[in-house]
């Protein structure tokens, strides 16, 4: 049961304070061993609530017009985009377009500026229009949630996206040029100096043929470092580089922090180069790449590489730097950690000073060190892997060992030193407590069950230098019996669970179906650390460029040049009519058509399209947009505001006639 420890009284957040006293006067109420001086209410009588529904339902529930205190952003799955999600009420609030073409926000509907970003996710000149999108990072300074910027990355293509948080949208979009394939991004490292991308099953460099036969020469893993520019809001390419690394299959990743910034920390699997081929006689993948008692964690010096690659000490892959393995070697840039039988998860405690990892196949989390990692390799405490990495010795940097259940993945923590595990064949959070400084021992403290198979769960800041506590999501992957079954693909369960109380005190509160994609993981922000735009700063303002475009039609310079058969346009859109509505041009014109809304006011969105043509915009107040095409399509094309704007949006409405 909530104890109401600090949420509602942790502070004013816009919109909440009337709620806070709301809760207190039922918390009051409703907390304390005598269950039954709970509220009254005939709706709970009648449907027969416990006292602990009661509980659940007043702690999710939002009365109209109130803002959730916390924002999560959730990855889209195959989606290719990002869940935004009101917490606790769990109301999903927006569905940004990232990799995917959204049609609602006019994402890769003709406006020039979201092709040109859809078009840099291009692999090989290949429109590749969807995603697996599995890691949201949001962007931290002094290893705390800034709410600036958004990264995620897309496991099957091995690109990231940087999404602005001033007006939620993809900024950018990067290829890897080394990889096709990534999985330990994104995450940020503790002022957003990079933005880390490890990547998955190995390949040859830049996913050129190579036979499977010369896996263990040919095949190479990698991590990328991407350098993110925070006054350009874009990752500078230029700046960037990658690390060789053995063909073991990296995994998730997390940057140091405090006393371990400039550190890094990726698993791995499939240390056995287990190459597959059943057919063939072999072991299939799943028994070959788990087959060793342990894998390596990947501990990176960063600082340390960075100076490598900007001093040059690095080959070329598609253009690409690169440090190779050796150099890592002789620099001291890269050591292995064994991490117990199939593991997954890479998780840096608050303070930086320990590590976790969870084994798949191993009822514990291991714990490491950080101190006696730096320890071992002062002292060269260590072996060399079969490519001459130096391999630290286990007993020497781990720290606990902590049985907490059955397929642990991963961790994220809170404000009461408890670290929370999620467990994917015991369908179970377990909540375990760190040793010194956070707390007294490194022991388990309670599990609470989740429905079904969790994946990842996201606490609420629980990956930063400060978590706050409070709530806990359950990424559930199977939902079996909660929800109405829409056809025999279920939606996938997300459960907030009460993380507020003390000891074994946990709880589910609220189960949220999410019917796209498969949401790997989320990050959780107070929404107070979050300043959107109400609307685009000043007339005629390009997404695009964060910046007003001079040549953007304006109310009064509306108009139509030709120049040969090259028709440009300038539009404007206000409640409720397009200026100008009747544009004729002749069959095969070339048309450039810029159209800006000139509102500046909250939520007085207009919408573009003109049908047949494939197009639709999205213009929100101050926005401008050009779109760009050969009118090959003879007819009359009645164009028209999709946005319902307003009492006259159905006449919001003009002609585009394209004479044969
Ligand atoms: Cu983060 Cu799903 Cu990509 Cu674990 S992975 S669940
Ligand atoms: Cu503008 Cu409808």
């Amino acid at each position: 049961m909530r104890r109401l420890r600090g949420l509602w009284a942790k502070g004013p957040i816009k919109g909440v304070a009337l709620l806070a006293t709301f809760f207190l006067v039922v918390g009051a109420c409703s907390s304390g061993d005598d269950d039954s001086g709970g509220i009254t209410s005939s709706v709970a009588e009648e449907r027969g609530f416990t006292q602990d529904q009661i509980d659940a339902a007043l702690t999710t529930y939002m009365p109209s017009g109130e803002i959730d205190p916390y924002i999560m952003f959730a990855s889209g799955g195959q989606g290719g985009q990002v869940i935004v999600i009101g917490v606790p009420s769990m109301r999903i609030l927006k569905v940004i377009g990232v990799f995917t073409p959204e049609p609602w926000q006019g994402w890769g509907y003709g406006a020039k500026g979201t092709e040109e970003v859809l078009a840099q996710g291009q692999v090989n000149g290949r429109d590749v229009l969807w995603a697996d999108t599995h890691h949201p990072a949001l962007s931290e300074t002094a290893g705390d949630y800034d709410g600036q910027y958004l990264f995620i990355n897309d496991k099957a293509n091995a690109r990231i996206a940087v999404i602005d948080l001033r007006d939620f949208e993809t900024k950018q979009i990067i290829k890897n040029p080394v990889a096709i394939v990534d999985h330990g991004g994104t995450k940020v490292t503790p002022n957003t100096e990079w933005v880390i991308e490890g990547g998955q099953y190995a390949t040859p460099h830049g996913w050129e043929y190579a036979p499977i036969s010369s896996y263990e020469s040919d095949y190479k893993g990698m991590v990328t470092f991407w350098k993110f520019d925070r006054e350009a809001g874009r990752i500078d390419e230029s700046s960037s580089f990658a690390m060789e690394l053995p063909p073991y299959w990296q995994d998730l990743c997390d940057a140091g922090k405090l006393v371990s910034e400039g550190w890094v920390f990726c698993g791995s699997f499939n240390t056995e180069l287990a190459t597959g081929g059943i057919e063939d006689g072999n072991p299939p993948f799943e028994a070959g790449a788990s087959a060793r008692d342990n894998d390596y964690l990947h501990v990176i010096n960063l600082d340390k590489a960075a100076e490598v690659a900007s001093a040059g000490n690095t080959f070329d892959v598609n253009g690409f730097p690169m440090i190779s393995l050796q150099t890592s070697i002789d620099e001291g840039l890269l050591y292995f950690v064994p991490e117990p039988k199939s593991p997954h998860g890479s998780d840096v405690a608050p303070g930086g000073d320990y590590i976790v990892v969870s084994g798949k196949l191993d009822p514990h989390v291991t714990i490491y060190s950080f101190e006696k990692m730096m320890t071992a390799i002062d002292t060269e405490n260590w072996t060399l892997d079969q490519f001459g990495v130096p391999v630290l010795d286990f007993d020497s940097v781990m720290e606990a060992q902590i049985e907490v259940g059955l397929g642990p993945l991963h961790t994220e923590f809170d404000d009461q030193g408890y670290a929370y595990t999620s467990l994917f064949l015991d369908s179970a959070v377990a909540r375990w407590s760190l040793g010194p400084p956070y707390n007294d021992a490194w022991e388990l403290i309670g599990t609470v069950p989740v429905h079904y198979n969790i994946g990842h769960l996201s606490t609420a800041e629980g990956d930063t230098v400060s978590p706050d506590g409070d709530f806990l999501v359950a990424m559930n992957k199977w939902s079996i019996d909660r929800f109405f079954h829409p056809g025999p693909l279920l939606p996938q369960n997300f459960q907030l669970v009460d993380i507020s109380g003390p000891g074994d005190d946990m709880s589910v509160l609220y189960d949220m179906p999410i019917g796209m994609g498969e949401p790997h993981y989320g990050q959780i922000i107070k929404a107070d650390k979050l300043s959107p735009w109400d609307f685009y700063p000043g007339v005629g303002f390009d997404p695009h460029t964060m910046s007003i475009d001079p040549n953007a039609p304006v109310a009064g310079n509306e108009r139509i040049e030709r120049n040969g058969d090259q028709v440009e346009i300038w539009s404007t859109a206000i409640r409720s009519h397009f200026t100008p509505e009747i544009i004729e041009i002749q069959a095969g014109d070339h048309v450039v058509w810029h159209i800006t809304n000139i509102e500046q006011s909250v939520d007085s969105t207009h919408g573009f399209t003109i049908p047949g043509y494939n197009i639709n915009l999205s213009l929100e107040p101050g926005e401008t947009a050009t779109i760009e095409f050969e009118a090959d399509m003879d007819g009359v094309f009645p164009f028209y505001c999709t946005e319902f704007c307003s009492a006259l949006h159905l006449e919001m409405m003009g002609y585009f006639l394209v004479k044969p």
